[in-house]
């Protein structure tokens, strides 16, 4: 028996957990953490299920190459042949790569994800970001001057929280990372502070709330407006930041009275007064949007309209407010003035944003002939045939090509159309730490999970990504995949030795200090050490140190970063960028529209991860099901039975019904991620559920970040 401490990858809250082992490395028992400074033993079901998803028999533990006969068990050896054979002979301008949301969650993916598409050499960069949270980046980017200047709500000081289209209840939070998020909602209301949720469901987050505002889908840019404008027009303005553009805003926002705007959202315009004022009067207050305000039509002007609402209310970067996390592997303040649309998608001319393209996009650009066509496709953690708009298009597309390779654990609905598939090890068997969701910390901190098993002659997935990209930039299947590490490390400790408390310093002699068992390791090292805690840069803060600590370190609350963070050209925070406020047109455009008849919106259930945690027995059942929630004034008033045929411009699917009064009239809710059609999970077969993307809609996009629309797809509702 064997007790190790490791943070869940499972989702965004980064829980502690202890987990004990028997000799044969079966795990016995995942318990939360107690002596985690973060998560102080919070866990969830899916947590305490790591060792069954780390042990599903269905799970591929050899790659696979897929032949007239069937599917075949390769060597890695034989499996890289496979890949240099398949991509060497389509130029990299041919090349795609689709990085899926566990990216955000291991090593490998942090790390290698980078080097990986440079070595492509293709623009045809595609990701889950553009299915969930790039207009918060793009939003961020224009005002703040770096995609990932993102602020997040001081959860645990703040005493007031206007949460619009999250569900933390069930998701653990998102662009927030809490660990015991429920826990710590109910301690803000037990402070005497006050919780306001905006959905289009009454959610088990909403029931804990002070109060529910249901909301009419796709529609909080104009709650938000109409709240911006409230506190201009009121007089209830603060700014306590350097700031431009205030007056131009002013303009801007005077078309959107709270009159207007109630019309539009659904919301009284004596909510959106009272909202306004008490956020103004709070002694604190934050504004929080989530996965609801982002995967729709004004995705990028609702993300805006948050933070505008914190600057006004002169919440941001303070205690309490909306602020800034200082993560131990933040690098040096990049000075370059952050756009979008450097580069648009070859058939839809949508801008690219962050270097990447929309997934919305991504069948058109693998069906529609001419050069530059996608004729082969990488995914790295990624199920784009159940998490992409119409992903059941990209699952008639994805036959099209030439040569596709998946680095994923499961045969599933969409690796079944690779070529090679390469199985990355198991989660106990990789090394663990956040780099990008410590990011978003409501408390800085930090935490290594060095392996607890060892590898047993399988690459980690840190090498299955670093000989890929060796591959893919053609220095063949022999290359050694530690040269990548080494010349980043290069790079990494000549950077260092040029300037700042090291300069001078000589940069072998500062690679041989740095620790670690791999590359990824001693990467991690360089990081740390040269990060805002670490023994490079005046603190102690190293692997080594981290080690020694194995149930995490706390490295202090959020405390005000501005205006040192702030890397846009005027050195202020940009209240005001051209491209929001020249998007605004289609905002006010749609200041008189009728809405459709139904809308669809998604949802998540807690016992859940997307498309990939159906397989796992105990998680799925109960209230983990496929199933269309609707008002049940709705289910009389068309005459509906147990099932409903639902149409949207995209597609049908005729799904099973769960009447329920918390869903506002007019609105459908359909989880995503099922669909488990002919999957060879056996679990996940027997669950399949439907998948929601067939539903949504692919043509069209919030266009400033090119995110797809998931909430507010207009659909009919008919007897099947
Ligand atoms: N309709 C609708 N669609 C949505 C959403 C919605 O709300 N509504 N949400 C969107 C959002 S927010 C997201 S993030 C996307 C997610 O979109 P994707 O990332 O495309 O989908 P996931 O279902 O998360 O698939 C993850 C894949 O990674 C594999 N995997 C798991 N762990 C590992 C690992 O350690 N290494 C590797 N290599 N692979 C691993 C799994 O087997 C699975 O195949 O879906 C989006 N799609
Ligand atoms: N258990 C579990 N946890 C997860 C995941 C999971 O699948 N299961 N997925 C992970 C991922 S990839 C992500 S991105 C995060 C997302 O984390 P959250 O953002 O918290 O996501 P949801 O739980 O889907 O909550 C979104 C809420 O928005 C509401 N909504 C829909 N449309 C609108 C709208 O137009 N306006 C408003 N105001 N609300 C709307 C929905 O009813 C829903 O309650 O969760 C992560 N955590
Ligand atoms: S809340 Fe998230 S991080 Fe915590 S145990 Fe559950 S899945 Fe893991
Ligand atoms: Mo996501």
């Amino acid at each position: 028996m064997e007790t190790v401490h490791r943070t869940c990858p499972l989702c965004e809250a980064v829980c502690g957990l202890k987990i004990t082992l028997d000799d044969s490395g079966h795990v016995t028992e995942v318990r939360g953490d107690r002596d985690d400074p973060f998560s102080k033993g919070f866990i969830c079901p899916k947590g305490a299920s790591l060792g069954r998803l780390d042990e599903d028999p269905d799970r591929l533990h050899t790659p696979l190459v897929r032949t007239d006969g069937g599917w075949r068990e390769v060597s890695w050896d034989e499996a890289f042949a496979a890949v240099e054979r398949g991509l060497s002979r389509i130029p990299g301008p041919s090349r795609a790569i689709y990085l899926g949301n566990p990216n955000a969650h291991t090593m490998a993916g942090a790390l290698y994800g980078t080097p990986l598409v440079r070595a492509l050499g293709t623009r045809n960069v595609f990701s889950a970001s553009t299915a969930d949270q790039m207009p918060k980046h793009v939003s961020c980017g224009l005002m703040f001057g770096h995609p990932l200047s993102i602020p997040v709500p001081d959860l645990d000081r703040t005493d007031y929280l206007l949460m619009l289209g999250a569900n933390p209840l069930e998701s653990n939070g998102s662009l927030c990372t809490a660990p015991d998020f429920p826990g710590r909602l109910k301690a803000l209301r037990g402070r005497g502070g006050r919780l306001v949720v905006v959905d289009p469901r009454r959610t088990r987050t909403a029931s804990l709330a002070d109060e529910h505002v249901f909301i009419r889908p796709g529609t909080d840019a104009y709650l938000l407006a109409g709240i911006a404008h409230t506190l201009i027009a009121e007089d209830l303005v603060t700014v306590t930041v350097p700031a431009a553009g205030l007056a131009e805003v002013d303009r801007a926002l005077a078309d959107f009275p709270p009159a207007a705007c109630a019309q539009a959202c659904g919301v009284d315009a004596e909510v959106i007064v009272r909202l306004a004022r008490e956020l103004a009067s709070a002694p604190t207050a934050a504004v929080y949007g989530r996965i609801g305000t982002c995967t729709a039509e004004f995705g990028t002007l609702a993300q805006w309209l948050v933070d505008v609402i914190n600057v006004l209310t002169g919440n941001l970067d303070r205690p309490g407010g909306a602020m800034f996390p200082r993560p131990a592997t933040e690098g040096p303040a990049r000075r370059r003035p952050y756009r979008t649309g450097r580069w648009h998608s070859r058939v839809r001319g949508l801008p690219e944003a962050n270097g990447e393209l929309p997934v919305a996009t991504l069948a058109d650009e693998i069906e529609t002939p001419g050069e530059g066509q996608v004729r082969a496709l990488i995914t790295v953690a990624g199920n784009p045939v159940l998490s992409a708009p119409n992903g059941t298009r990209l699952d008639r597309a994805l036959p099209g090509l030439e040569f596709m390779v998946s680095v994923d654990p499961y045969l599933n609905e969409t690796t079944r159309h690779a070529d090679v598939i390469l199985p990355p090890p198991r989660v106990l068997q990789s090394g663990h730490y956040d780099f990008a969701l410590l990011g978003f910390a409501v408390r800085n901190y930090a935490r290594y999970s060095p392996p607890a098993l060892p590898l047993d002659g399988r690459p980690s997935e840190a090498e299955i990504l670093a000989r890929l990209a060796m591959i893919a930039s053609g220095q063949g299947v022999d290359a050694d995949p530690a040269l990548l590490d080494e010349l980043i490390l290069d790079q990494m400790v000549r950077a260092a030795a040029d300037t700042g408390p090291l300069a001078g310093r000589d940069p072998a002699e500062l690679r041989a200090e740095l620790g670690g068992t791999n590359g990824a390791e001693s990467r991690l090292d360089a990081m740390l050490r040269l990060g805002p805690y670490g023994e490079w840069n005046g603190g102690d803060l190293s692997l080594a140190e981290l080690r020694r600590h194995p149930n995490g370190l706390d490295l202090g609350p959020l405390e005000p970063r501005l205006p040192g963070l702030l890397s846009t050209a005027s050195g202020l925070v940009e209240l005001a960028p051209a491209p929001l406020l020249d998007d605004l047109v289609r905002l006010r455009a749609g200041l008189g529209r009728t809405a459709p008849e139904f809308v669809l919106i998604g949802r998540r259930h807690l016992r859940s991860n997307n498309s990939w945690l159906h397989n796992i027995g105990p998680l799925v059942g109960g209230s983990n099901r496929c199933t269309l929630q609707i008002n049940p004034a709705d289910v009389t008033r068309l005459g509906l039975g147990d099932k409903a045929l639902v149409r949207s411009a995209a597609g049908e699917l005729a799904v099973p019904l769960e009447p329920t009064d918390s869903i506002m009239p007019g609105v459908v809710s359909l989880p995503h991620g099922w669909g488990h059609d002919g999957s060879t999970q056996a679990v996940a077969a027997e669950n399949a559920g439907f998948s929601a993307n067939t539903l949504t809609d692919e043509t069209v996009v919030d266009p400033l970040s090119g995110n797809a629309v998931f909430n507010g797809v207009p659909v009919v509702i008919v007897v099947p």
